[in-house]
């Protein structure tokens, strides 16, 4: 063995089991001695030992010191080459794409997406594979039974000097890191997707206002290349662009509670026409109209499914969304007699069937929307899907979302979360409800003040991978009704600390277009809690996000 590297003993962590989007903890759990460490070899370990990686994150705190860590670990466990871009800083959809440019092996992806950062905040790190996607369960769980029994990580013994603020390429040993550009690549493909001259000539020099905001998370960069350079957008419009560790103090998960300065704006200044807030990582976006319209994930999601034309000149294969998300796109695939997929919460589930194409859209009800040009959701694909479907209808976002509700009758739709609840009263209310809901009891009951909410089907929604037939068992507590409603529960599987609950509504209307939410669900929302229990668990009778 190279006398460079040693094994440094270590005592097995027993709480590193990634989540729905890889491991999570506060910053002060990935500082105890040696936890990053064990958990990158165990991640070596479990991904057959990736010669070639991919490296970066969304700029979050600790994350200079993890890289530094990182490279240590995979140089000495015989890693060959490593690609980091200048100050780490890569969103989640670029290293999706970077990974696949260059034929890596995977990628370690440093990210706690939309939750807070900063030294009391949340640090995240995830494993992608050779085809830029998240890594399917089966192989986190290996990581996570690895990590539980490991005695020893591979250290050098010497730490080399990488500096990350220069274009440069470094010798370590067998192994060579290479600081490269964080943007021009993910732009590169984007300008393949999209008709950029197009865009330029509709939006570019104030003929088109839009407003951006990046939450102080990773997105400035490739706004202000792509939407500001290439398509001629006003870099004053692009708010909040400094990637900070703490995010500046925000929030940023892209929804109306947390990305408060792009709702204010555009409701005060109508001549603002569209506006876009990204998360952290810069997957994930929240799409407003002019006046600040919202236009719902699944309806976002649905309609960029059946305009897929105005992007793409292939036509789409097929469609997906997960469980919790609004049904408005399987409407869409009926009328196109195309395929539907649903699958669990996380985007690790689209990744074999965007392999295997079949499947160009797909999307989540928490505000991602991807498609088959990498293996991420991917919130500036997302942008520049808007933008193209507006400048090809020559409509607003508004009109566009009406347009769909009139064709396809309107899909309500409604997530409540409750943050930081207690885990084990969480776990009994998931237990008890379980077995209410499995037991079909429920079925032919009827709810409401007009006894107009009768359940068709209840259960606890189970996942048969088209692909391999693989199951994922439980993966969301459901209630349906013969009118058309639903309502879905399941606990969070990003958060650090506590528990969170999710609760998803759904309703259906085809002539009922204009109702404002709230009083569309007041009588879901007082059945669910009734079946739910959740107020007796939880001890609330609100929830802390409402999207
Ligand atoms: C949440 C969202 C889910 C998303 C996941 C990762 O998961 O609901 O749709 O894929 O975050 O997104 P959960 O388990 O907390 O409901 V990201 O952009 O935060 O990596
Ligand atoms: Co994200």
């Amino acid at each position: 063995m190279d006398s460079n590297v040693i094994d440094v003993a270590v005592q097995a962590y027993q709480d590193q089991r990634p989540g729905t989007s890889g491991l999570r903890k506060k910053v002060t759990v990935f500082q105890q001695p040696n936890y990053l460490e064990n958990f990158v070899q165990a991640i070596y370990e479990g991904a057959k030992r990736p010669r070639f990686v991919v490296l970066g994150g969304d700029g979050r705190y600790f994350m200079p010191e993890a890289i530094m860590k990182i490279i240590n670990v995979l140089a000495a466990n015989g890693c060959l080459k490593i690609v980091v871009p200048m100050n780490g800083i890569l969103s989640t959809p670029a290293a999706s794409a970077l990974i696949r440019r260059i034929s890596a092996a995977g990628g370690i992806i440093l990210t706690a997406s939309h939750n807070p950062g900063g030294p009391d905040g949340d640090f995240g790190i995830k494993y992608n594979n050779a085809n830029g996607a998240p890594a399917e369960e089966k192989l986190t769980e290996e990581i996570y039974q690895i990590s539980k029994n490991l005695t020893s990580y591979k250290s050098l013994f010497k730490t080399p000097k990488i500096e990350l603020s220069k274009y440069n390429v470094y010798q370590v040993g067998e192994t060579k890191v290479a600081v490269v550009d964080p943007v021009s690549n993910y732009a590169e493909l984007i300008g393949m997707i999209f008709d950029i001259p197009k865009l330029k000539s509709k939006i570019g020099l104030g003929k088109f206002n839009i407003l951006v905001d990046c939450m102080n998370g990773v997105m400035g960069p490739y706004a202000k290349i792509i939407l500001c350079r290439l398509i001629g957008c006003d870099e004053k419009m692009v708010i909040n662009s400094t990637p900070l560790p703490d995010f500046g103090g925000l929030h940023p998960d892209p929804n109306l509670t947390y990305a408060k300065d792009l709702v204010e704006r555009m409701k005060n200044d109508p001549s603002i026409q569209f506006g876009i807030a990204f998360d952290g990582d810069g997957d994930r976006n929240m799409a407003l109209g002019a006046g600040g319209f919202f236009v719902s994930p699944g309806d976002s999601l649905a309609i960029i499914a059946n305009n897929f034309h105005c992007i793409s000149k292939k036509s789409s294969r097929g469609f997906a969304r997960s469980f919790a998300t609004s049904p408005a796109i399987d409407r869409v695939a009926a009328k196109q007699d195309k395929p539907i997929f649903v699958t669990p919460t996380g985007w690790k589930y689209f990744g074999a069937l965007l392999d295997r194409c079949r499947i160009d859209i797909c999307g989540e009800e928490s505000f991602g929307i991807g498609s088959n040009h990498i293996r991420e959701k991917d919130g500036l694909w997302a942008c520049l899907a808007w933008l193209s479907i507006m400048i090809d209808k020559g409509k607003g976002l508004k009109e566009i979302v009406h347009d769909h509700w009139a064709e396809f009758g309107r899909d309500y739709f409604r997530r409540y979360d409750y943050e930081n609840c207690d885990s084990a009263k969480c776990q009994s209310m998931l237990d008890e409800l379980e077995t209410l809901l499995v037991g079909k009891s429920l079925v032919g009951k009827k709810f409401g003040t007009n006894q107009d909410y009768e359940v068709s089907e209840t259960g606890n929604w189970e996942y048969v991978s088209p692909i391999d037939y693989s199951v994922t068992p439980k993966q969301g507590l459901y209630v349906k009704f013969t009118n058309e409603s639903r309502f879905v529960l399941r606990l969070s599987g990003t958060g650090s600390s506590g528990a969170t609950i999710r609760l998803y509504l759904n309703g259906y209307s085809r002539e009922n277009l204009e109702e404002d939410n709230e009083t569309f669900f007041k009588e879901l929302l007082a059945i669910a809690y009734q079946i739910t229990k959740i107020p007796e668990y939880s001890g609330r009778n609100e929830p802390d996000v409402i999207t």
